[in-house]
């Protein structure tokens, strides 16, 4: 497979203006009719030849101007079509066949569940008919969509709607326009049978957008917070970053079949539906919570993708980081700052940090890859967004909108880079951005070491900052970093808050004229990714955890505390007194969860227990058995002293109101079930009862999956019947049932992985549906380190098969898998070795996708 590098992008040497496209749908013969107004662009030689992307195109004719090409103009092989002697301006048109009912790798035009739908980022479009597939070529569309009318009564496409009327036959059509230049990887198409909720809104100017959220008819009960959700967007990024939405109609189409979230189709987003289909009794809070995100993800990417594109798939990281941040920002502006920061932080150490660690690291902008559906990744996504948050740091929030403003407007319907995005911040800032364009080039996460010294009043903190060699990258200058910090004394706050600016190897910062020693509060908020080593003895950590006004820091600091408690639990590391360390832990954690003046989320927040893979990550030799012993030990130590308080918070924080996803009720029930998963760590009759009692009567679903959830997880002997009685109440519900493969694959016991076995043969599992993939395989490999881990292999066993069988099926899906691997190298030696040579082992196999090869052999490299 060829490896494609950034340094050598060059301008496309055609341009297509405008594309029109005909769609005759059907099962496995779609007739894909295309024709292209062609552009010689600037700079591209006269004899420079045409050159397309296709890929399982069945080509019909082809033309240009008119004119049918003979066999001898044209070659098409290896997926490109070549065509010579053109002019510098010229009509193609091109006629395909195309099978959708034999795409499972849902990438092109695809059949979920009877319906048509398409996924073109980043190369499907090429899948449909043949086309210059990169980003930096951006066309006006129109699309005629013809289809059998009982069958397919509703066919959308991007862009405003324009005709529709019967044909013969029993056939249909439908015609839409889109006059915003935009790149194929936005084309959306959509033919079904499908039902509709709709709601309108009023943009900032006064125009009446008509908002419709399409899904198979007996979802339509489940559409109403997606659509709320939208239209909190639209309200937001016209009131945060001023921009409006430039259509007559938004529509969102719920798909079960999806390779991802979602994706930000112009003016058609498609979902997968497990990211927008929602009501109280099937979906979790967490799970409104993240339809919300990414509703406002997607719709945001209107204008940090769609009218401002990338130019090429390096530059990534410019709509995914932009996007992520503002999608951050979003659900921080409409539910709790704090406890966002504390979820966003979580994810990013689990997925970043631990790729930033591994074989995978790469940079936010990466240089070089084999398929570029492999670096759709926390690094580019997380990291990116990130990124752009220190850059508002180091603005502050009045040049920061200036900047965004500038980057809207002066790259409007154009294809942009990283490079634009920076300049724009430092024209509007005057700040030099030189040395922190490094975050963008340098993969790794740095290392910050904070000594202190404290003498007759004046305090010097000095950070020193180190970031180890990543693939590719062995020595690494030092980075910009801004350091929000503050002093916190023994009652309380010393100095108003400031952001220090790191760019040296080792810098010295001092503070005069204090009365005593303080404890520093150190990147408040996240303000960098990075990771801290410093040495707090346990004083000082209670008085951070009690006394830090940054609300993320006093749940960092508790974090970190249960850390190095777990981690020496795990024979990782050395801890004076641990026994009582621990209580004093518990003790600081006690402080919070009881105090009525936090947020009920925040505290569930400190209450929750780092889980094995948390602790994996943070190890320096993964051990899953002594980890998973050492967790277990942990929470029954913490049980023993907050049983008391842990019952009283349950009860305490009982919601009898009517129900409601929003941040208040959503808070308290996490806090509740927080209490009951740690009462469930040592489940006494009366616990499991107490849980048992809260599955039986739970009106909703955050309510029954909490209780189902934890006794899945244990071993008590209701434990079968409460999974039973659980699949045969919703067995109808694709969605729930996926929460109900998640639990068993996350869960315990000798038996675990044989148990995992035969759900891979249960009727509910699909290896068609990569949600059913992810529930299970996903989870399992990702979630459940003891069982993936077995010391006889045989969790690798079942691991490898299923990447295998899907590879053939779904590559993006099954090279997605692998990265469960990526921490192969800490493993305690022997299953290191077995691990090991299984990627290595499939690294060499013939007949691999290039997906599945690229992950691997970077895997085991
Ligand atoms: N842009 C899509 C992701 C496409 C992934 C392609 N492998 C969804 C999103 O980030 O919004
Ligand atoms: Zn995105």
């Amino acid at each position: 497979p060829k490896k494609i590098f950034l340094k050598d992008y060059a301008k496309p040497d055609y341009l297509v203006e405008h594309v029109s496209l005909t769609f005759a749908l059907d099962k496995t013969k779609t007739r894909v009719t295309a024709r292209l107004s062609v552009k010689r662009n600037d700079g591209a030689a006269a004899d420079a030849p045409l050159v397309l992307d296709g890929e399982d195109l069945d080509l019909v004719a082809i033309a240009v101007d008119g004119k049918s090409l003979g066999e001898d103009a044209y070659t098409y092989e290896h997926n490109v079509l070549t065509v010579r002697d053109v002019p510098a301006a010229f009509t193609l048109e091109t006629e395909v066949l195309i099978n959708p009912d034999a795409n499972t790798k849902l990438s092109g035009l695809y059949i979920s569940n009877g319906m048509f739908c398409t996924q073109c980022e980043a190369e499907g479009f090429r899948r449909i008919t043949f086309f210059p597939d990169r980003p930096d070529v951006l066309s006006t569309y129109d699309v005629r969509i013809e289809a059998d009318k009982s069958a397919y009564p509703v066919l959308l496409a991007n862009g405003n709607p324009g005709d529709k009327g019967d044909l013969e036959n029993g056939r249909h059509f439908a015609e839409w326009a889109d006059p915003h230049p935009k790149p194929a990887y936005l084309f959306a198409l959509v033919g079904g049978d499908l039902a509709h909720k709709q709601d309108s809104f009023t943009t900032m100017s006064g125009r009446e957008v008509t908002l419709q959220i399409f899904v198979q008819p007996h979802n339509l009960d489940k559409t109403d917070y997606a659509l709320d959700a939208l239209k909190r967007s639209m309200k937001w990024d016209e009131e945060t970053f001023g921009r409006e939405y430039d259509l007559d109609i938004f529509m969102i189409v719920a798909v079960d079949h999806f390779n991802f979230g979602a994706m930000e189709n112009k003016g058609l987003n498609i979902f997968n539906s497990s990211c927008v289909l929602a009501s109280e009794t099937t979906a979790t809070d967490g799970d409104f919570e993240l339809i919300e995100s990414i509703v406002a993800h997607e719709y945001f990417h209107n204008w940090s993708g769609n009218r401002v594109t990338c130019r090429d798939w390096f530059q990534l990281c410019l709509k995914e980081g932009f996007t992520v941040f503002r999608d951050q920002e979003f659900t921080a502006d409409q539910r709790s700052r704090a406890v966002a920061r504390i979820r966003d932080v979580r994810r990013l150490w689990q997925r970043q940090f631990q790729e930033d660690a591994g074989p995978l690291a790469h940079p936010v902008r990466p240089e070089s890859y084999i398929t570029i559906d492999n670096f759709y990744t926390a690094t580019v996504y997380d990291k990116g967004a990130e990124l752009v948050r220190m850059m508002k740091t180091l603005l502050g929030p009045e040049d920061f909108r200036k900047a965004t403003d500038l980057y809207f407007d002066r790259n409007d319907g154009t294809a942009a880079t990283v490079e634009d995005f920076v300049g724009a911040m430092e024209e509007a800032s005057g700040i030099d951005l030189t040395q922190f364009r490094r975050w963008y080039s340098d993969a790794g996460t740095p290392q910050i070491s904070a000594t202190e010294a404290w003498d007759n009043g004046t305090y010097a903190l000095t950070l020193t900052q180190h970031t180890d060699p990543t693939p590719g990258q062995d020595d690494k200058a030092p980075r910009h970093i801004p350091v929000r910090m503050g002093l916190i004394g023994p009652d309380g706050p010393m100095v108003d808050e400031k952001v220090l600016q790191l760019k040296e190897e080792s810098q010295t910062f001092t503070f005069d004229g204090l009365q005593t020693k303080p404890v520093a509060s150190l990147f408040r908020g996240f303000s960098a990714p990075v990771t801290v080593k410093r040495e707090l003895d346990t004083e000082e950590r209670l008085r951070l955890i009690a006394q830090d006004t940054d609300s993320f820091n006093r749940w960092a600091t508790a974090h970190a505390f249960a850390m190095d408690l777990l981690k020496s639990m795990a024979g990782q590391q050395e801890m004076k007194n641990s026994h009582e360390a621990l209580i004093s832990y518990a003790k600081a954690i006690e402080t919070i969860i009881t105090d009525e003046t936090l947020e009920p989320a925040f505290r569930a927040e400190v209450l929750r227990v780092p889980t094995e893979t948390d602790i994996g990550r943070a190890v320096a030799q993964i051990d899953p058995d002594a980890i998973s012993e050492a967790r277990r030990k942990f929470r029954r130590g913490l049980l023993e002293t907050l049983k008391g308080t842990l019952s009283d918070l349950y009860t305490a924080n009982l919601v009898n109101d009517d129900y409601d996803p929003g941040a208040d009720q959503a808070g308290k029930r996490a806090l509740k079930n927080a209490a009951l998963a740690l009462l469930m760590a040592e489940p006494s009759d009366t616990t499991a009862e107490l849980a048992l009692r809260q599955a039986d009567n739970a009106t909703n679903m955050t309510d029954e999956a909490g209780a189902v959830s934890l006794l899945a997880q244990s071993n008590r002997p209701e434990r079968e019947d409460a999974l039973s009685r659980f699949y045969d109440k919703w067995k109808h519900d694709p969605l729930v049932v996926n929460k109900w493969l998640v639990w068993q694959a996350l869960a315990g016991g000798e038996d675990a992985l044989d148990k995992i076995i035969a759900l891979t043969r249960h009727e509910a599992f699909d290896m068609g549906n990569p949600n059913k993939v992810r529930s299970l395989i996903g989870a399992f490999a990702m979630e459940n380190p003891k069982a993936f881990h077995r010391a006889d292999g045989a969790g690798y066993d079942l691991f490898f098969e299923k990447v295998r069988e899907l590879d053939k099926r779904n590559p993006q899906v099954a090279a997605r898998l692998l990265t469960a691997t990526e921490a192969w190298r800490r493993l305690e030696p022997k299953r290191r070795d077995m691990l090991g040579s299984r990627l290595k082992a499939l690294a060499q196999e013939d007949g691999l996708s290039n997906n599945t090869f690229e992950m691997a052999e970077r895997l085991s490299d």
